[in-house]
């Protein structure tokens, strides 16, 4: 009788664990889901970093090459929001993409608008290879493209920064399907790679439905760090 009641009392101490156990791991699951991940992406030398501290300290740190990714939260209107900073650096910036990618919900894709027609091809690059990535267009909608160093006399505004990426993403997406096309016919295999945009049409940003993408200009260091300007981004933040 008494080993009938003890085993009965350990299977009820046995459940107790288990649901006390499963309900901490779902509390857990939850605040981690409620922090919705921001990336911050784009070239070296961009901004990035200074957009990272303006947003996390309200000033910008002197940079320095940085070759870890900085991690931090930024508080909205409503919540916090998780803020990513992958160093441009190719090799680096590869792998440390792919282990922040899932869950991505908003990207903030930084340009230097100084150098941004002399380099147009790399910053094309960059782009394509994030648009195209099967994991960021199935969880992100929004992307901020933004224009950075306005404060540079030799920069170029918004409008000249979307035309030169949507004409350089045009060369750059047919050139790769038809390399795509002639490694699939030598080798019989298929390799998964989004077309961007509609096919025969020239690109354009706003083909990339239901993702909105939009562009905006900043100035991040410096004394010329305006307010108004750095409030886009503030704005563009609240959407999560
Ligand atoms: N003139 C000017 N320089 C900037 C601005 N934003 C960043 N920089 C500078 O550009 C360089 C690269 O910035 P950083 O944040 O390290 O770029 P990252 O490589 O994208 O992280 C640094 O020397 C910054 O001080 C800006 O708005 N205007
Ligand atoms: C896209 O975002 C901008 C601001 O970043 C907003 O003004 C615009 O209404 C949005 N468009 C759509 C279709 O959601
Ligand atoms: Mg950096």
């Amino acid at each position: 009788m008494t080993d009938i009641h003890s085993a009965s009392a350990n299977y009820i101490i046995a459940l107790v664990i288990v649901f006390v156990v499963f309900v901490f791991w779902w509390l857990l699951l939850r605040k981690k889901d409620r922090h919705q991940r921001i990336l911050l992406m784009g070239c070296s030398n961009g901004g990035k970093t200074a957009l990272f501290s303006q947003l996390n300290f309200g000033k910008s740190f002197p940079t320095y090459m940085s070759m870890k990714e900085n991690v931090g939260q930024v508080a909205n209107d409503k919540h916090r929001v998780e803020i990513v900073d992958i160093p441009g650096n190719e090799r680096i910036g590869k792998n440390l993409f792919d282990e922040y990618k899932n869950n991505v919900k908003g990207i903030i894709f930084v340009v230097d608008s100084e150098s941004v027609q002399k380099e147009v091809k790399d910053v094309a690059e960059f782009m394509f290879n994030l648009l195209t990535d099967p994991t960021i267009r199935a969880t992100c909608k929004e992307i901020l493209v933004l224009c950075n160093k306005q404060d540079l006399d030799s920069s170029k505004g918004p409008a000249v920064v979307q035309m030169l990426l949507e004409k350089e993403l045009s060369v750059l997406r047919n050139l790769k399907s038809k390399q795509l096309d002639s490694t699939s016919q030598d080798t019989g295999g298929k390799k998964k790679l989004l077309f961007l945009g509609h096919k025969k049409k020239a690109f354009e940003f706003s083909q990339l439905k239901p993702i909105n993408v939009t562009f905006a200009e900043s100035i991040l260091t410096g004394s010329e760090v305006e307010e108004s300007k750095f409030d886009t981004v503030k704005y563009w933040l609240n959407k999560f």
